[in-house]
């Protein structure tokens, strides 16, 4: 196993759009169990591949509060989506940044195992949440795309700051 480094906002890689999974073999194995190991030693609850520069269509999280039930997607689709709800958000790609951001309560996915079998879930709470969140990593979308451009200006120069002050972790914003 290896923890993978993560891409931080403005790398640009960040904004690919993944392309689906065709091998099922053992690298994606490999690959589901570095992003697995990646995700929990950043104290993340999802992570996208594309964040690890993996331009591929998969996603782990782990919703638990125990953090012992990690949970594959491949190919994810969102095949249908109810209602609203609202979520304080965060990024291991936008670090020190948290923001409300408003998706989907409830989703039906469909997706593939590393084994390359298909299953559909529906989903709510904060697993419907974090996956929506993975989702739009794969097609290039971070949680700040969708605040307001003043908050948007206040993300850039809180980044701005902080990168002026690199070494440091960044102190918490919520905007
Ligand atoms: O660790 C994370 N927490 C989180 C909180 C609210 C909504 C989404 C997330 S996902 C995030 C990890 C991450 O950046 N995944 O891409
Ligand atoms: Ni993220």
């Amino acid at each position: 196993m290896a923890k993978l480094e993560i891409l931080e906002i403005p790398d640009v890689r960040l904004r690919t759009i993944a392309r689906p999974v065709e091998a099922f073999d053992a690298d994606l194995v490999q690959l589901v169990a570095d992003m697995t190991e990646t995700m929990y030693g950043a104290a993340g609850i999802g992570l996208a591949a594309t964040q690890v520069n993996v331009h591929r269509r998969l996603l782990v999280l782990d919703v638990s509060e125990s953090q012992d039930q990690p949970r594959v997607y491949i190919n994810p689709e969102i095949i249908s989506a109810e209602g609203s709800e609202t979520c304080e958000e965060g990024c291991l790609s936008v670090p020190g940044i948290y923001a409300e951001v408003s998706r989907a309560e409830k989703v039906r996915v469909s997706a593939q195992n590393p084994d390359g079998s298909s299953f559909e879930e529906d989903l709510d709470g904060m697993h419907a949440i974090c996956l929506q969140h993975e989702i739009d990593h794969l097609d290039g979308k971070l949680f700040v795309d969708y605040l307001s451009p003043l908050k948007r200006r206040m993300v850039t120069k809180k980044l701005e700051k902080q990168r002026k002050i690199s070494g440091q972790k960044p102190a918490r914003a919520v905007l």
